[in-house]
């Protein structure tokens, strides 16, 4: 199995983290674990044992031994938290030292940190709800053709004219509109310079060390960021992060061609979430979204947002399925749902008096579509020990192969806990 990509369902924190980790230790035996969209904006929490580790750029594989983790060229980094967070690791005993770092990916400059967070002020009513991490603005510029790529870290000459061009437009927009100081341009280089030395160990041509990885039949498991709905081609547009979350940005994000992927997983939790602004049609503003909220914890990793909660969306998951081609789901977050006496999933949609299987076309009628639920009978055993599908209770089996049935792929494994070990895997 050479190339397996991973990706989220759903609106992100779905247990990406927990799911490439599990891969990593379970015989699959992964060479790499390679990032390939989104920067620090990510959040993945992974339990192992008594340890939490809650990571935001580096890719999950860094915490199991023996896998090289990879920042793709679709990445965008941000030096001073890819520091950060390498020391952080490292004071806690995790070898750091195989970290590769692609020479073509963007770097998140200070000024775009800046604009992501004066440009939703501005914004007001009409923001998107970003992390204010500069994602978008980097990636804007990256478009633009203005961005500032690790590899610049070398040439001091072109790297200063880089920031110059980047700055032209950014400091009369900054001054001229958002009322700020103009950046000067040598702060900027300056800045950018004092990593140079530290990172240049670790920069490659990630795109050909994979390449030939997978000629040497190495295995490479691709990790998204972020999730199918908050794709910037394929999500709830304007509501989406900037960078395409679907397993077809692993190809563009990493230099690995479609042709070499042999498995699409994806994760999908046993109910939605959703942080940031959007259209969320099962999303619950009563008591009943509190519950999911507390149960299973539902606040952001990286900035502590509480996450917007509501009932399984099948339209969604197998909107998923189609557009990721997905092998096989891994349902995470079972043991959230246990104690309620009946558990509704989204079967479809009405826009308007007309049913809808499949997700909307326009936008408006996604704001519109009003969830059509089937109610399934729940259970109040504690399933965090199962390990095997006939150790859940009945009513938990009906309602994974009732979701299973609905969402257009095999589920190969269900979670029933936070720890690494609480999975049942499926045949
Ligand atoms: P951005 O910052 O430009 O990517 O924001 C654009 C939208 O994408 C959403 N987004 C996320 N949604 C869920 N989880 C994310 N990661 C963190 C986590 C989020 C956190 O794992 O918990 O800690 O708040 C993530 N990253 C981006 C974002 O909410 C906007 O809707
Ligand atoms: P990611 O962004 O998809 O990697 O997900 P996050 O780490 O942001 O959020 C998922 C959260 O759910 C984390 O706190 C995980 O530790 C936790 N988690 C993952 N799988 C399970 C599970 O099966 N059960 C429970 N209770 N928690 C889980
Ligand atoms: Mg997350």
């Amino acid at each position: 199995m050479p190339a397996i990509v991973l990706v989220g369902a759903q609106w992100g924190d779905e247990g990406k983290g927990k799911a490439t980790d599990l891969l990593g230790n379970t015989g699959a035996e992964i060479d790499y674990v390679v990032k390939f969209n989104g920067g620090n904006n990510a959040g993945h929490t992974v339990v192992i044992g008594s340890e939490k580790y809650a990571l935001h750029l580096l890719p999950s594989g860094i915490l199991t031994p023996g896998v090289t983790p990879v920042i793709g060229n679709g990445v965008v980094v941000d030096l001073s938290v890819l520091f950060e967070e390498l020391e952080a690791l490292q004071a806690r005993g995790v070898d750091t030292s195989k970290l590769v770092v692609s020479a073509n990916a963007h770097l998140i400059a200070p000024y775009n940190r800046t604009l992501d967070k004066v440009t939703e002020r501005f914004l007001g009513s009409r923001k998107i709800g970003t992390t204010g991490r500069g994602i978008g603005p980097t990636y804007a510029d990256k478009m633009n053709r203005v961005g500032i790529r690790v590899q610049d870290l070398y040439d001091e000459n072109i790297l200063k004219q880089k920031v110059e061009g980047a700055l032209e437009l950014k400091n009369q927009l900054l001054v001229k509109v958002y009322n700020r100081r103009a950046v000067a341009v040598d702060e900027v280089v300056e800045e950018l310079l004092s990593y140079a030395e530290r990172l240049r160990p670790m920069v490659a041509d990630t795109a050909l060390l994979l390449g030939k990885a997978l000629d040497a039949g190495k295995t490479v498991l691709m990790e998204a960021g972020q999730a199918t709905l908050l794709d910037v081609d394929h999500g709830t547009y304007p509501f989406v992060t900037s960078s395409n979350a679907i397993s077809a940005g692993a190809c563009t994000g990493s230099g690995i061609p479609p042709t070499r992927i042999d498995r699409v997983m994806a994760v999908v939790k046993a109910y939605t979430t959703r942080v940031g602004e959007g259209p969320f049609p099962t999303e619950l503003l009563d008591d009943d979204g509190e519950w999911l909220r507390q149960q299973g914890f539902e606040f952001g990793t990286t900035t502590g947002r509480p996450r917007r909660c509501g009932w399984y969306d099948a339209v969604i998951a197998r909107y998923a399925a189609r557009v990721n081609g997905v092998s096989d789901f891994v349902l995470t977050k079972l043991d959230t749902l246990t104690g309620r006496e009946k558990i509704p999933v989204c079967v479809g949609y009405d826009v308007r008096g007309v049913r809808h299987e499949e997700m909307p076309m326009t936008q408006t009628d996604f704001h519109h579509a009003k969830p059509v639920y089937e109610e399934f009978d729940g259970w109040s055993e504690d399933i965090t020990g199962c390990r095997t599908f006939e150790d859940l209770p009945k009513n938990a089996q009906t309602y994974v192969k009732a979701i299973e049935a609905m969402s257009g792929a095999p589920i190969s494994a269900v979670g029933v806990g936070p720890e690494r070990s609480q999975m049942v895997i499926l045949d």
